[in-house]
């Protein structure tokens, strides 16, 4: 398949693998990438050395290309920035914020820029300071959220902009793909269905819940305070309800407590397996993902579907 998107970034086709902090790791993005789509190592609140060691070890795994995503909020960010210029990285997609101030660096060492927005202003401001392309994600992804779902938000950004949009938030299989090329995007970004990956060093138990998970089973938290995070219902999303229902009853709400809560949440579901306790982060789509396949398997099962659902979408013209 050629496009904007596939030009662009030398890939086989136009579907970006998302950048889930903890679990996009070398071995992930490594089969992405040579699968045929984008591999994203996820910087997300790692240190400068643990990302570096990724980049390295993905270019043991695959000479294909492959992307870094710099997660803003991150103490880390510009250590990573650092990285992703003294390792010759191509390819740096950023999230929770705005890269603008790293941008002049970015182009400098003539690494392509692909912001994921919430909303169509920070597209524009995106375009402005001069992204290559952008995801636009909407609320059904998994993790840190906007407020505007892709259904909607998607055409709108497409029409507010001239470089490639692609799509996030919903999309696990081809019909996803295909919904978001009809609405304009030139690519895909899809992150839960990676997440059971086989090559996803995920914990078991991690995987399961998404395995098992209905499409109702997902809530966003911290809604009111803080960062809203989309996560799969558990003990960890009731406590926040708790602190956000205790917190709206007073004047000055302590707002340690939603830091405490998600400190390190996301490694305790990925890693140590803890269901209860841990940050399950997944989008809506969780329920329509129910197979632990090879990152081939499911990029060759979007890719099909996609052309699939096209095919049948030409047989309802008259
Ligand atoms: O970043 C994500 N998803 C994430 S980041 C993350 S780590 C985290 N965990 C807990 C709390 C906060 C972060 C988990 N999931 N997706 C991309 C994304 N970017 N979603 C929303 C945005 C975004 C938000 C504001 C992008 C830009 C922006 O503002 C731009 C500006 O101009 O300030």
């Amino acid at each position: 398949m050629k496009n904007r998107v596939t030009e662009l970034l030398n890939i086989e086709y136009p579907i970006l693998q998302g950048a889930m902090a903890w679990i996009a790791d070398a071995d992930l993005a490594g089969a992405v990438s040579n699968a045929g789509g984008l591999g994203i190592i996820a910087g997300g609140n790692a240190p400068k050395e643990v990302v570096v060691e990724q980049i390295r070890k993905i270019k043991t795994i695959t000479d294909k290309p492959f992307a870094v995503n710099i997660m803003l909020l991150s103490p880390f960010a510009e250590d990573i920035v650092d990285a992703v210029i003294e390792e010759n990285v191509k390819v740096v997609t950023t999230g929770a914020g705005s890269p603008a101030k790293h941008m002049k660096r970015f182009k400098a060492a003539g690494i392509k820029v692909i912001p994921v927005v919430p909303s169509v202003a920070v597209a524009k401001k995106m375009e402005k300071i001069g992204a290559d392309a952008v995801v636009f994600e909407g609320m059904e992804a998994g993790g840190h959220v906007g407020k505007i779902t892709t259904m909607a938000g998607l055409p709108q950004i497409v029409d507010a902009v001239e470089i490639p949009v692609l799509g996030a938030g919903g999309i696990a299989d081809g019909r996803g793909m295909a919904a978001a090329f009809i609405l304009g995007a030139e690519g895909v970004q899809v992150g839960t269905r990676f997440v059971v990956a086989k090559e996803a060093n995920v914990h078991e138990k991690y995987k399961e819940k998404i395995l098992k998970a209905r499409d109702i089973d997902t809530v966003i938290s911290s809604v009111h305070f803080g960062h809203p995070v989309r996560a799969l219902k558990n003990k960890l999303t009731r406590d926040f309800e708790k602190a956000e229902i205790a917190a709206l009853k007073v004047e000055n709400p302590d707002l340690e407590i939603f830091e405490e809560l998600g400190r390190g949440a996301l490694r305790v579901a990925v890693v140590d397996g803890d269901i209860d306790n841990g940050s399950l982060m997944s989008g809506q789509i969780a329920g329509l993902v129910t197979k632990e396949e090879t990152v081939h398997e499911i990029l060759q099962d979007i890719y099909t579907g996609f052309q699939k659902t096209l095919k049948k979408a030409e047989q309802l013209q008259d």
